[in-house]
């Protein structure tokens, strides 16, 4: 895949390149990433790349001069490019949405600064804005390194382990189950005892409830449109039961 990233600030997609998944993937060609400084395509001896507000208000807006050449010039050497502008404004950003991108072989991702860009370029050069969460930040470029990094594992060798990605929380619609590595016992607190039994038919089961279990109790959301399976059925109305006859016994004793 290549990624073109359109920014004042070409420097910061350095960061990407400092150790781990990403940087291997960029380093076997798997994903290549480009940058373009939109202030190239500023005119003027001030390479000015900012305006103030039609109508007024406070803070500047990028001109759609400079940002409209920069898309044409990435546009032009890649021609089938997905085009995204990370806005606050844009489509909510999730794991789907990744998978999603990671089919396609070119993206273009624009990244705006100081109050925003002119509307204009959202809506006659991008194909979709995007939004990675209802927070505003100073640029879109954290924005594009977030979508860079979640896109960039999901590519084919990426992880080395392509188990790693299948199994991954949002992979199974569920939070992660809790994972633990040695000690055994740390400052008081045991792995459980589970995990260590050897029985990995046992070890797949436990880990599936303790998912239903944590995504239950921090994002039900997330349980509304996930299939359950028969088993994931039998233990949640278990679960329902035990919790009815405690409370039972609590109504009947006070
Ligand atoms: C475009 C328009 C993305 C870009 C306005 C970008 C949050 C996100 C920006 C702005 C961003 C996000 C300055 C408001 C840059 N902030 N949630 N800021 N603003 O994905």
């Amino acid at each position: 895949m290549n990624v073109t990233v359109l920014t004042l600030f070409p420097e910061m997609f350095s960061a990407l390149l400092v150790g781990g998944i990403i940087k291997r993937a960029v380093e076997s060609n798997r994903i290549s990433i480009e940058t373009i400084d939109i202030r190239d395509f500023a005119k003027g001896p001030h390479r000015t790349v900012d305006d103030r507000p039609y109508g007024g208000g406070s803070g500047m807006v990028m001109k759609p001069e400079p940002l409209a050449g920069a898309i044409r010039h990435a546009k032009q050497s890649h021609p089938g490019a997905f085009t995204l502008v990370l806005t606050p404004q844009g489509r909510l950003f999730d794991h789907g949405l990744a998978r999603e991108l990671a089919r396609c072989a070119e993206l273009i991702l624009v990244c705006g600064r100081y109050e925003g860009i002119d509307d204009r370029i959202c809506q006659d050069l991008a194909d979709e804005e995007l939004s990675i969460g209802d927070y505003v930040l100073t640029g879109g470029e954290l924005a594009a390194m977030v979508v860079i990094d979640a896109v960039g594992r999901l590519l084919p060798g990426a992880l080395g382990n392509e188990q790693s990605a299948q199994e991954d929380s949002f992979s199974t619609g569920l939070l992660e189950y809790p994972q633990y590595t040695r000690p055994r016992s740390f400052e008081g607190f045991d792995v459980p005892d589970m995990l260590l039994s050897g029985n990995h038919g046992a070890i797949r089961q436990w880990r599936r409830q303790a998912s239903l279990v944590r995504t239950f109790l921090e994002r039900p959301d997330l349980l509304l449109d996930q299939p359950l399976t028969p088993e994931d059925i039998v233990f949640l109305e278990r679960l329902h039961r035990d919790i009815e006859i405690t409370l039972d016994r609590h109504s009947t004793t006070s």
